[in-house]
């Protein structure tokens, strides 16, 4: 048996854990703060058989992909004024961790 550990974003968590869901995994989410940015993140914990990690790995990429957004973060002197400057920012993306269960018990 196998424990995968996925961190997603907020914006992802919920269609990541539904889609496990009805796949029949079992998910837990964990609240959780990204030690870099200080920004809140999801932590997925899913336990499966050793021949279910892949799957799980796919449904887990399918609502987690990496993708650009535009942003109003920024503003920019133009034209003696200030002016909202959109960037683009990376959204999304999955770091997962896949580790060895010794022991799995439900009392
Ligand atoms: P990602 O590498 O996509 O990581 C997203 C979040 O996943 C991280 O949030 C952290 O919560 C978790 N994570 C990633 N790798 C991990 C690991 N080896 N062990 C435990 N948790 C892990 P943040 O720490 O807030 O990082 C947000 C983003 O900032 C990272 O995106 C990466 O692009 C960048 N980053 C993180 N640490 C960095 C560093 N020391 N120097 C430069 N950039 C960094």
């Amino acid at each position: 048996m196998k424990l995968i550990l996925a961190i997603v974003s907020n914006d992802d968590a919920s269609a990541v854990s539904s889609t496990l869901n009805k796949n029949s995994f079992q998910v837990t989410k964990l609240a959780t703060t990204g030690g870099f940015l200080s920004l809140g993140n999801t932590t997925l914990i899913v336990g499966c058989k050793d021949e279910e990690v892949k799957k799980a790995i796919e449904l887990i990429g399918s609502e987690s992909k990496r993708r650009t957004e535009i942003a109003p973060a920024a503003t920019s002197f133009i034209s003696g004024e200030f002016a909202p400057m959109p960037v683009e920012v990376t959204v999304g993306g999955a770091t997962i961790f896949v580790l060895d269960v010794e022991q799995f018990l439900k009392l």
